[in-house]
């Protein structure tokens, strides 16, 4: 498709080599949960492209670009402004990269805390940022890689509490978001 030759183009040109190659491991692994579950291939892979399109820029550009254009801005964003990559990332979507569709655009803006009643799609970019082949570290990946092709809210699930564990241990601020996420998809599963 030749949309999507124009997107890999474009992040190989604003992301670094080892940002890129995650890009497209989250390209295809995302192609292939669309595949499993039946969602949009092509919606897929041009959202898991774009997902992080604002990741190489500095927390004072996404800061500029969320103020500047009247994106809300939560206090643990402010304290942490990587955590902006997500919504910047998804403006930048709409205006740089012409995207249009909004599944797409909540799928780059919700990647990083999730949200409660996600989309196929949303899920989809979601699980497949964490589990691309590039991935490293993160505990129990064989078990999510695995289970993310039997049980997308189940994988879904396991990624927000393996996060949240995470943050909890390392002392990140935890965005009401991502906790959010978690209570949401935990009470869903009883
Ligand atoms: O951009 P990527 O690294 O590919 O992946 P991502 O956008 O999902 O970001 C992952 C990082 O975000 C990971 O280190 C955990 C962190 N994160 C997720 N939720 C929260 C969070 N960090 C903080 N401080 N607070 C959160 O609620
Ligand atoms: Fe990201
Ligand atoms: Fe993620
Ligand atoms: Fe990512």
């Amino acid at each position: 498709n030749n949309s999507l030759k124009k997107l890999r183009k474009a992040m190989e040109k604003v992301q670094d080599g080892d940002r890129y190659e995650h890009t497209l491991g989250v390209e295809y692994t995302a192609a292939a949960l669309a595949m499993r579950y039946g969602g949009n291939v092509c919606d897929a892979q041009a959202a898991g492209l774009l997902h992080d399109c604002a990741k190489c820029l500095s927390d004072k550009k996404r800061l500029k670009i969320c103020e500047k254009h009247h994106i809300p801005i939560s206090k643990v964003e402010r304290k942490n402004p990587f955590l902006l990559h997500a919504k910047a990332g998804a403006y930048l979507a709409r205006k740089k990269y012409g995207v249009k569709n909004q599944d797409i655009l909540n799928a780059i803006q919700n990647h990083t805390t999730g949200r409660k009643e996600m989309s196929l799609l949303e899920k989809i970019v979601f699980v497949a940022d964490y589990i691309e082949p590039g991935r490293k570290h993160a505990p129990n990946l064989a078990e999510i890689r695995k289970m993310a092709f039997l049980d997308l809210d189940g994988a879904l699930l396991k990624i927000l509490e393996d996060t949240l564990s995470y943050l909890e241990i390392s002392g990140g601020d935890i965005d009401p978001m991502t906790e959010e996420t978690r209570k949401y998809y935990s009470k869903k599963k009883q």
